[in-house]
């Protein structure tokens, strides 16, 4: 990873953020979710008309590769049964009535696919999300962990941002950036303009580099996204945002152009707003429909996995016109 000696320090740099810690209560882990209720949900099914489902998990296991974040790796899958261990000598059990089954597991990071991030996942100044104790992580999230977000569900409306076809292009280029007013300008260019409490997806096209490269895909690793700015967090404040949707694996441009610094927005919006973030989608199928249509605004469902103390999870979000 890049390392930039003259990148300020976190807490320096968003000394003035704004933060939602409270806002819910002191035993709060899903923040930005809570703004996600009844009305918002029935407000989201009446969007359905035409009963097309897309559903936007990447594969987990693809033979063309997985995209993760440097230093983790694709999920493992091991066959553990088939139908040889019923072969003379193999391991399969006799049942009555000869039933034969396959079995496997996976070894994988619960970030090394599409996935949600628990709000605990990152921090600095030794606080996470809703100012629980950093320490709270050691061994597993026992605050702010990706259960709680399992449990309540995440739905309501969506709105695809399709920057790559807004700005012409098959996909955005390594750190590329793009602020919360190309987002509305690309809403309002789509007919769909942004609403409070909106889901944000944003698509990139970005990971298509990383099916056209391998592994050179990774030198000077620096993805594409949003970039930092008080006006940009105030933005998210403002409109109430509670979740934010990419098609990269870490949803805003790595490295901060302006600073160096690594991840700003998973603190600004993650640590101190509570906006929950998805990573690694795919939004292609979704983006040609919405481009055929013209119905970028849609009832988005996401259930992640109960995970005890899980810092993220897989997830299969489910988008419905
Ligand atoms: C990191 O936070 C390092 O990665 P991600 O949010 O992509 O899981």
């Amino acid at each position: 990873m890049t390392d930039t000696p003259t990148a300020p320090y976190l807490g320096e740099l968003l000394k003035d953020s704004p933060t939602n810690w409270g806002k819910w209560g002191p035993d709060d882990e899903v923040g930005a979710l809570n703004y996600l209720g009844p009305e918002q949900v029935l407000a989201a099914v009446q969007l359905v008309s035409s009963g097309k489902v897309f559903t936007l998990q990447r594969l987990i296991g693809d033979p063309k590769g997985d995209p993760v974040w440097p230093g983790r790796s694709p999920a493992e899958r091991t066959q553990i049964l088939d139908e040889s261990d019923w072969d003379e000598g193999g391991k399969g059990a006799e049942y009555p009535g000869g039933l034969h089954y396959a079995d496997d597991k996976i070894n994988a990071f619960l970030q090394g696919s599409t996935q949600y991030d628990a709000l605990g996942h990152v921090w600095y100044d030794g606080k996470i999300w809703n100012g629980y104790d950093a320490r709270t992580t050691v061994g597993g999230l026992d605050r702010a962990s990706v259960q709680p977000i399992a449990e309540r569900g995440v739905v309501g409306r969506a709105v695809l941002l399709d920057m790559a076809r807004f700005r012409g292009r098959e996909n955005l280029d390594k750190a590329e950036t793009y602020t919360h007013e190309d987002l509305m300008a690309c809403a309002e260019a789509q007919g769909t303009p942004i609403q409070k409490r909106d889901i944000l997806i944003i698509r990139t096209n970005f990971l298509r580099l990383f099916f056209e490269q391998g592994e050179a895909f990774y030198e000077g690793f620096n993805e594409p996204g949003l970039v930092y700015s008080p006006e940009l967090v105030q933005w998210f404040q403002d409109m109430e945002i509670p979740n934010l949707v990419t098609d990269t694996i870490a949803n805003e441009v790595t490295f901060d152009p302006n600073n160096g610094v690594a991840l700003v927005l998973h603190n600004a919006l993650m640590r101190n707003l509570g906006v929950t973030l998805t990573e690694i989608t795919d939004l292609e199928q979704l983006a040609a429909d919405c481009a055929e249509d013209g119905q970028y605004a849609f009832l988005y469902v996401a259930a992640p996995l109960k995970v005890a103390k899980g810092s993220g999870s897989p997830v299969n979000p489910v988008v419905i016109k």
